[in-house]
């Protein structure tokens, strides 16, 4: 009774803004930073609830809109469940003088032991509204008697570093150190490991969005050996430099370098988003042209790198590797993994929570989304065999040592920039190779992303892993009628969960011709 009156009294502090229906989404709520903050305080309540069921485990919470611009703002859960995301959009259309009520209807619906600790950890980006809307879940958080800790700013995966070390401290699942220092810690050692014997070759320049990873990064290599790293945009003091004309984002859509950009003929470059979550890789090659090496890129190399320690460690036939797509994984990479590599391949939907759940099926799953967002699972059997397997060879040995370091380097509780990074370089290092190397394993086919403005996106249903529509009636069959035309054509059309749009993709054997089919099934859309 004292808790609801706590809430109702913080709640009422804040104004909701009139006639928005607030949804979670692909990414958390994500919107214009003023509208948040009674989204904010009702996922401070969501999060001591989901503490209080799950007996007071730690529950992380990020204030970030990743890659949008910086005068947006977004809340997510670290680790949310489908079920959970209805009660967050619940609390977050509550009308404020009921929010207190709602609370504890869900508090009946769910099951949740009131008397149960709640334990919270947070932290927020560099977005200048990321201070009001941590004292906003302050107020949430204190309403509700949890005990929390405000870790300042983060990258979203080192939040995800930390409450994982929290709930696995002191068991055998240990992660590292629960602080960001046990983070570079971890990260520095197994780079260190990872390379012995490789050196890495030339000079990295890194563009940080002028987010959070700028700084982290710059932290990290305090204590980093054996790369030369050059660290470009990374202003977070001027709030509107975020993600303008720079970042992962940036380079993916625009298929270009940041104008900023002073790298040379076949330098190696990459670029983080806002939150420093995804990565993307590219250069300049001797004709000028500019060469991205995405996401799906970054996963056969992994996946690659992977297999062949596997084989020479002696355990390929007790490890399960595979790899996990969206159906906006370039269809060269899809024919490479399964023909080159001769992994199984698993498509899901959009959103790294539903890449991440197909990866835990495998023994080593590599999966990453074409925009850059992924990491590499390991399961319980893979850990088990790398660490107990005897070598009968030093070279035997040797495999087997690196293997058990990229389980360290690799943060496998998100996908992680900077992590994601220093496996890049160590894995061109061990092959020897430039990224023209890495370029040249296969050849991207032209694709085009198309946002397509609707009146209502939400009668476009997709299904097959959101590679088909079921609604509206006929639009699959235009469709594919549209993509049979075209050499290697492959189109399709969803409802984004991030955008009030429906996105449309398409691939084809010439530049041309898959411009032209996005043109068309885009026409076909609206
Ligand atoms: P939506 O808006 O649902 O397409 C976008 C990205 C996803 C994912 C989320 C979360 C594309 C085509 N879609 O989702 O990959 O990263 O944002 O940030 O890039
Ligand atoms: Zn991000």
């Amino acid at each position: 009774q004292a808790v609801k009156k706590a809430i109702s009294e913080a709640a009422l502090q804040y104004t909701k803004p009139e006639g928005k229906v607030f949804e979670y989404g692909t990414a958390g709520f994500r919107m214009n930073a003023d509208l948040l903050n009674t989204v904010v305080f009702a996922v401070g309540l969501l999060a001591s609830l989901r503490s209080k069921k799950l007996s007071g485990q730690w529950i992380g919470v990020m204030i970030t809109a990743s890659h949008n611009p910086a005068g947006d703002n977004g809340v997510k859960l670290v680790d949310p469940m489908a079920e959970w995301e209805a009660y967050a959009t619940k609390l977050a259309n509550a009308p404020l003088d009921k929010i207190a009520d709602v609370y504890d209807e869900l508090v009946k619906e769910i099951d949740v032991k009131v008397t149960n600790p709640a334990r919270v950890v947070f932290a927020r980006d560099t977005r200048a509204s990321g201070s009001r809307l941590a004292g906003v879940l302050n107020a949430a958080l204190t309403a509700t008697e949890v005990e929390f800790v405000d870790f300042k700013f983060m990258t979203t995966p080192q939040l995800h570093y930390v409450v994982r070390c929290k709930n696995t401290l002191g068991t055998q699942y240990e992660y590292g150190e629960p602080t960001e220092q046990g983070y570079y810690e971890k990260l520095v050692n197994s780079f260190k490991k990872v390379m012995r014997g490789v050196k890495v070759q030339g000079s990295l320049t890194v563009d940080c969005a002028n987010g959070v990873g700028g700084p982290k990064l710059r932290e990290l290599m305090k204590t980093l050996a054996g790369i030369d790293i050059k660290v470009v945009n990374d202003d977070v003091i001027n709030p509107d430099a975020l993600n303008f004309d720079c970042g992962a984002d940036y380079v993916k859509t625009k298929q270009r370098a940041p104008p900023s950009s002073k790298a040379g003929t076949l330098d190696r470059c990459a670029s983080l988003d806002g939150d420093a979550d995804r990565l993307v890789y590219y250069f300049q090659d001797e004709s000028n042209v500019f060469r991205l090496l995405d996401g799906d890129r970054i996963a056969t190399l992994a996946a690659s790198f992977i297999g062949d320690l596997a084989r020479n460690a002696g355990i390929a036939s007790k490890l399960k590797i595979g790899v996990v797509q969206t159906a906006y994984a370039n269809g060269s990479s899809t024919d490479y993994i399964e023909k080159v590599l001769k992994l199984p391949i698993i498509c899901t939907n959009t959103g790294v929570k539903h890449l991440h759940h197909a990866a835990l099926r495998f023994d080593v799953g590599v999966y990453f989304e074409a925009n850059g967002h992924g990491t590499v699972t390991f399961s319980e059997n893979a850990l088990k065999v790398i660490k107990n397997t005897e070598p009968q060879s030093p070279a035997q040995q040797h495999a087997l040592e690196s293997l058990q370091a990229l389980t360290d380097l690799i943060n496998q509780a998100v996908g992680d920039a900077l992590s994601d990074m220093l496996l890049v370089e160590a894995i061109l290092a061990h092959k020897g190779w430039s990224p023209k190397e890495w370029l040249g394993t296969y050849t991207d086919l032209p694709s085009r992303l198309v946002r397509v403005e609707v009146n209502d996106r939400s009668i476009f249903k997709a299904y097959d892993a959101e590679r088909k529509l079921e609604s509206p009636a006929g639009l699959q069959g235009t469709i594919e009628s549209l993509q049979s035309r075209y050499n290697k054509g492959r189109s399709f059309a969803r409802a984004s969960g991030t955008e009030d749009a429906v996105r449309v993709y398409a691939e084809a054997a010439s530049r041309s011709e898959a411009d032209d089919l996005a043109t068309r099934v885009a026409n076909a859309v609206s």
